[in-house]
């Protein structure tokens, strides 16, 4: 198995495609996809324009759905949620269909959705996704951080290094087996630096920065935990979780 990193969706090579694509976007899309299925979430569908998704959303039972926006953190008006995972109690999630668009972690999924297997990780559910791949073993991997519009993303590069890092560990194969390319190993270097202090790595982070200014500190702390949730988020039909 081999792993690439990508730090954001318009890194990843054109034309090709992957065994197995995970998109990774910590603060939050994908720790709150995470959490809504693990919270009985009957499935998570992603758009990235917000027309289409009141258009499809439309089509199923109110009573059967939740509809969650955000753009620049916060949430879309008339939207029953934005993108905080701390909203999505298992009272309010369970049996229902959530339709969600983010700025940039739904833009990562659609990127690698034409991809054999696609995964949405965060911290919260590292260990599901590890688990996963160790028992597939697919030959090439890709991690691809959301960012924010384009540019590069501590926390997505840090749960990167913190899925190879467990591998390593479970494994005992060296960084230079497991890494496709230098993106990874830089990866594992900022994990192994930060483990035990991923809520302060959060605080240097832009979109740390920006979601503290928008009073989501909790949300933070949430997304800043590794392993609470043991979920696997996968792709059951194109766009569908
Ligand atoms: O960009 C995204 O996809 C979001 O996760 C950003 S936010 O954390 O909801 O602001």
């Amino acid at each position: 198995m081999k792993l690439f990193l990508y730090h954001t969706p318009e890194l990843t090579p054109k034309d090709e495609i992957p065994d197995c694509a995970i998109a990774v976007d910590v603060l939050r899309a994908t720790s709150t996809i995470a959490t809504v299925l693990a919270a009985g979430g009957e499935a998570v569908q992603v758009f990235s324009d917000l027309e289409k998704l009141i258009e499809i959303s439309e089509q199923w039972p109110a009573e059967k759905r939740l509809r969650a926006g955000e753009r620049g953190g916060a949430k879309v008006t008339g939207f029953e949620l934005g993108n905080s995972p701390l909203d999505c109690t298992p009272e309010l999630v369970h049996g229902r269909r959530l339709f969600i668009s983010t700025t940039n972690g739904t833009r990562a999924l659609q990127r690698i959705q034409n991809s054999p297997s696609v995964l949405a990780a965060a911290l919260i559910n590292r260990a599901a996704i590890v688990e996963y791949l160790l028992e597939k073993q697919p030959q090439t991997v890709w991690i691809v951080g959301s960012g924010w519009e384009g540019s590069f993303a501590l926390e997505d590069t840090v749960c990167a290094g913190a899925i190879a890092h467990s591998i390593i560990e479970k494994t005992h194969v060296s960084p230079d087996q497991l890494a496709g390319n230098d993106e990874l190993i830089g990866a594992i270097a900022l994990y192994t630096q930060w483990q035990d202090n991923l809520l302060g790595l959060f605080h240097h982070a832009s979109h740390g920065k920006r979601l503290l200014r928008l009073e989501c500190h909790e949300d933070l702390k949430y997304c800043s935990q590794t392993d609470i949730l043991d979920v696997l988020p996968i792709q059951q039909e194109i766009g569908v979780l």
